[in-house]
């Protein structure tokens, strides 16, 4: 019952799948299998990521027949065709589908959704791969990368990482990975790194190989988005986590192989209604420094998990109430609490990881907090505080988290500032710097969705807080497309940042690296085989949880 000798991932993405259409009813647009394939793939690769597989809705609206149907095909096609300023894109004007797709999804929509089939042990065992065992790997480092300072950068629509060196910025390597591949964490030793594709393939990746290599794969379903390992000391590189958005499960692994040991199904009560739903999805997942626990945000139910896997044997797991829909998030300063965006209902919940509760549910004031880890600064008033910018406005909310130093802040919105637009994604900061960084790259006009707003601590004293603007699209010197600037990633010395220029599949790209302290244009990373890079994770600051 070992690992699978030989799996091709790649065939089995959720978009792929042939999934016959449900029983039919009177009235029911014609379709097609192959049609309905078609729509299935779209639908899976461009829909279900806000409304969900059975579309339930969650950061997008509810699509179940009972509201389209009633709405009607003409409405459906004319929402799909020009979208919506609360955040549906113009799926039809973008020229992303053509009048024939969206006639197409229109009509799928007024169709049962498809209800994709389960993965559980059985089918990851026959996916689990277990390319080089730990016995033939390498005892020592054998290479001379600085891997505290090395990037794994996402490659997303070529479905590879590029390790770039964080001090010479050369490419040690581009590896394979999962389908439009998501996010990379780091065991706790640094030695590992762990990628997730949005087919759910895990890659692990021994970074102490003479060339960082692949030993061990797996798929822990059809969706995915979250990866984590074991950080708590005693168990260090012990275990993985893989968290799915289908079907809606974690998955904990052994750290050293990826063998999959135990599923858990998110599948349950909304933590509010008390309501059953059959896909609460697994959004971020991070790992305690506290308590020998992965913190596991379960998106539509509301509800973080405290799962302590010190006897996964006996699983011990504490429920905690919180908020829907949960998505991304990250650590204060102090990696003591943990703060989360509900972000469809515009609030932060915040846990305590070392007492394992919930301290605080905050409203940011902002429309759909999107957090990514967030950023920690040291405000001159209020002391450490904790940003977000926002996915539908330009605000960015500073809650303060100091309870003891600052009570009367603490867990409050004590500033909000205006960046470039709406459209963001990602803050950046770093204990070394006197800087908060805010990308737009969801912003309609291409200055805005192409540069960097930089706030400085020492101007938050002012009441309306003014920002410098970096043009980091055009110091790529990329004129072709509408490149989109997204995450910065502070190098180990949290002395530059860099930043995605991420354009087209065929269109040229970049890495912009800037310097923290004169906030000028340090370096332009460019090679053909940086193909619409998006995430980047430094190995020291991912592993510590440094932002
Ligand atoms: Fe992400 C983090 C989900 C689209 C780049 N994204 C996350 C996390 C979740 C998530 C749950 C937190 C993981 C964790 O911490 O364990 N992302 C989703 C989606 O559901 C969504 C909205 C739509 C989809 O269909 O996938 C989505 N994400 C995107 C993108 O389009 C981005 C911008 C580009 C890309 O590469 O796909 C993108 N997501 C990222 C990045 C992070 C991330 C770079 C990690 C940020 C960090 O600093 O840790």
């Amino acid at each position: 019952n070992g690992p699978a000798a030989s799996y091709e991932p790649s065939m089995t993405t959720l978009g792929q799948l042939n999934i016959e259409i449900p029983g039919r009813r009177e009235g029911d647009p014609v379709m097609t299998q192959e049609e309905y394939n078609t729509a299935n793939k779209i639908y899976f690769e461009r829909c279900a990521g806000c409304h969900g597989v059975l579309r339930k809705g969650a950061t997008g609206k509810a699509l179940t027949v009972d509201i389209t149907r009633e709405n009607g095909y003409e409405y459906v096609r004319d929402f799909i065709t020009y979208g919506s300023p609360a955040g549906m894109p113009n799926w039809g004007t973008s020229g992303d589908m053509s009048e024939a797709e969206v006639d197409l999804m229109a009509r799928y929509i007024l169709l049962d959704p498809a209800t994709p089939p389960e993965f559980g042990m059985a089918e990851m065992r026959e996916t689990w791969k277990l390319i080089v065992a730990p016995e033939d790997r390498p005892s020592k480092k054998m290479n001379d990368i600085d891997i505290d300072n090395l990037f794994s950068v996402t490659l997303r629509d070529s479905g590879q990482i590029a390790l770039i060196d964080g001090e010479t910025y050369e490419i040690h390597g581009i590896i394979d990975t999962g389908y439009a591949v998501h996010i990379s964490r780091i065991s706790a030793s640094g030695r590992y790194l762990f990628v997730i594709g949005r087919d759910a393939l895990v890659n692990m990746i021994d970074l102490w190989m003479e060339t960082p290599a692949t030993v061990a794969q797996i798929k822990v379903g059809a969706e995915a988005r979250s990866i984590e390992t074991s950080k708590m000391k005693g168990f260090e590189d012990k275990y993985a986590i893989a968290g799915a958005y289908w079907p809606p499960q974690y998955v904990i692994m052994d750290g050293d192989t990826l063998e999959p040991l135990k599923i858990k199904s998110t599948r349950g009560m909304v933590y509010d209604t008390q309501e059953y739903h059959p896909e609460p999805r697994v959004a971020a997942i991070v790992a305690s420094h506290y308590r020998p626990e992965f913190i596991v945000n379960v998106k539509e139910t509301g509800k973080i998990l405290l799962v302590d896997y010190s006897d996964i044997k006996n699983l011990k797991v504490t429920e905690i109430e919180a908020e829907r829909f949960l998505h991304d998030g990250g650590f204060d300063s102090t990696k003591r609490y943990f703060l989360t965006a509900a972000n469809a209902r515009g609030k932060v919940a915040v846990i305590d990881t070392k007492e394992g509760t919930l301290t605080a549910i905050t409203e940011t004031g902002g429309q759909t907090p999107h957090p990514g880890r967030g950023a920690n600064l040291m405000h001159p008033t209020f002391g450490p505080v904790w940003a977000t910018s926002h996915l539908g406005d330009e605000s960015i909310a500073l809650i303060g988290t100091d309870p003891e130093g600052h009570p009367d802040s603490a867990w409050k919105v004590v500033q909000t500032l205006y960046g470039l637009g709406g459209g963001s994604l990602f803050v950046k900061s770093h204990p070394k710097s006197e800087n908060l960084y805010v990308d737009a790259p969801l912003n309609p006009d291409a200055e805005v969705s192409g540069s960097i707003a930089v706030f400085k601590t020492g101007d938050l004293t002012q009441e309306e807080p003014e920002y410098t603007t970096l043009p980091i699209v055009e110091w790529a010197g990329i004129a072709e497309g509408q490149p989109r600037v997204v995450q910065g990633e502070f190098n180990v010395d949290g002395d530059e940042i860099w930043f995605s220029v991420w354009n087209g599949k065929d269109l040229e790209s970049a890495i912009v690296v800037v310097d923290d302290k004169t906030l000028e244009l340090k370096h332009v990373i460019k090679d053909p085989r940086l193909i619409t890079p998006t995430g980047k994770f430094n190995v020291f600051n991912t592993r510590q949880d440094v932002y």
